[in-house]
């Protein structure tokens, strides 16, 4: 049976991270690897650094990666893009017309894949102790917000995204990587509660913090934290009855 792929967190394109485009042939090589055997690949979130685009533009780079990406759709391959807090701006639906990419805005909860529940989400605003946070998405989601940044010129709004995008991810690179405790994990106590309401929920999988995570659910379900692509290569495999975490060498 063909396999269902889960991956997130490339950041590509980030100005804060070394070897952008090294990483960036790591993952098409990775793509390439599954592009026989998959059935679906799930990417959730923040596949790039920062990614805006405009009715006719689209931001440079990624030829590589889109291009994998199109090569999978073309051969049948379902690809599905939930969008990260990094790259939420897909307005204009320039991966679905171009690359075949179904993209989701939304978290999936739940999605069937093989007969097995899964809810999938990027990770980003499951805490609703986080209001700041919750905020700022609300208005990243705005699209009155979201018109206005678009008349900014690309040489200042794409400037400011890559640099928002930088400022993020150095601010964060200290704490990324550490396991929180249980009771400080809003998280995982969210999937608990969510699999204690949805007993049938077999996989809660996020990206987003990127650190490899696996915890078991109260319904006998399992909560995972799909690492990253910036330094662990972290990849799901599903093949309809197990799911594997493994690392791409
Ligand atoms: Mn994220």
């Amino acid at each position: 049976m063909k396999k269902t792929y889960f991956i997130a967190d490339a950041h590509l394109g980030s100005w804060a991270i070394k070897d952008t485009r090294e990483k960036e042939k790591h993952l098409v090589r990775f793509l390439d690897s599954i592009k026989d055997n998959a059935a679906a690949l799930y990417m959730l979130g923040d596949m790039f650094d920062f990614w805006y685009e405009y009715r006719y533009t689209i931001p440079r780079g990624y030829t590589r990666f889109l291009g994998k990406l199109s090569e999978l759709t073309d051969s049948g391959v379902e690809v599905h893009f939930l969008t990260g807090n990094h790259d939420q701006w897909m307005m204009y639906n320039y991966l679905r017309e171009e690359c075949g990419i179904t993209i989701h805005r939304e978290k999936l909860m739940p999605i069937t894949i093989g007969g097995k529940q899964f809810c999938l989400a990027h990770g980003d605003g499951l805490d609703p102790k986080d209001r700041k946070y919750l905020m700022l998405r609300a208005i990243f989601h705005n699209k009155v917000c979201q018109r206005m940044f678009s008349t900014l010129h690309p040489r200042w709004a794409m400037n400011f995204g890559y640099s928002w995008a930088r400022h993020s991810r150095l601010k964060h690179e200290g704490r990324e990587g550490i396991v929180l405790s249980e009771e400080q994990d809003n998280t995982l106590a969210f999937a608990r509660q969510y699999a204690q309401d949805n007993p049938k929920t077999d996989y809660f999988i996020i990206g987003h913090r990127h650190i490899d995570q696996h915890n078991d659910l109260p319904n006998g379900g399992q909560f995972i934290v799909l690492g990253d692509w910036i330094s662990k290569y972290t990849y799901a495999e599903f093949d309809g009855d197990h799911l594997n975490i493994n690392h791409f060498k």
